[in-house]
């Protein structure tokens, strides 16, 4: 059986949810980190050295890191369309899942601890603004990769739309000034009609 540890609002614990999601995977759930704590408990840190969430145990074998677990459970339990069998559609699928870590993510994270975390007169305008840009900026480049077919690496859902439906729906649900995308919207739209997403990862932010 497959034991997942974290809590269900970490964005990176989504990620994993929404893959078991995808894949049809029974599993259990500990809570972990944020409110419940446990995470730099020395026998947590036999499991994730970082003392953060998540971290996923199968059978043996015990892994960290969001994007590496995602990654894992596609190879070891995916079929074709969801896992393309062509090595060259998964590398594109593995190049937007690190494009999210690396550049969409860090100014929507940005956005969230200004607008969600800090009380309101102690937040950074400037800073808002700057991260705001920033997000379009990417979402712009997201943009025109999706004005070429439906889903960030192709014709299919692959585990790329996964990182980047758990950034969006962030991006989607922050008080923001947010002008229109037309295929990052449309593709949204797909996205919020995944059962895995609607399940584990289109919920109130915190
Ligand atoms: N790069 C790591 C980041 C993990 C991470 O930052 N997790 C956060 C939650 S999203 C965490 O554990 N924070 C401490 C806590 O929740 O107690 C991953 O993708 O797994």
């Amino acid at each position: 059986m497959l034991r997942l540890w974290g809590h269900k609002n970490s964005s990176n614990v989504q990620k994993v949810l929404w893959a078991l999601d995808e894949l049809k995977l029974d599993f259990e759930r500990v809570d972990a980190g944020g409110p419940f704590g446990r995470v730099k408990d020395a026998d947590y840190l036999t499991l994730n050295p970082n003392g953060l969430v998540p971290a996923l145990e199968d059978g043996p074998l015990v892994l960290w890191e969001s994007h590496a677990i995602v990654r894992y459970l596609f190879a070891r339990y995916g079929s074709p369309p969801l896992q393309p069998s062509d090595l060259g559609e998964r590398a594109r699928a593995d190049a937007w899942t690190d494009w999210q870590f690396g550049t969409l993510w860090p100014p929507v994270r940005a956005l969230l601890v200004q607008l969600l975390r800090t009380p309101a007169e102690r937040r950074d305008q400037g800073a808002i603004e700057g991260a705001r840009r920033a997000a379009l900026a990417a979402l712009g480049i997201l943009d025109r990769e999706l004005a070429r077919h439906p889903w960030a690496a192709g014709e299919y859902f692959t585990l790329a739309d996964i990182p980047l439906g758990v950034a969006a729906q962030r991006w989607y649900n922050l008080p923001l000034d947010r002008p229109a995308l037309q295929h990052v919207d449309a593709w949204y739209g797909r996205i919020k009609r995944r059962p895995g997403f609607e399940r584990w990862v289109d919920l109130p932010l915190t």
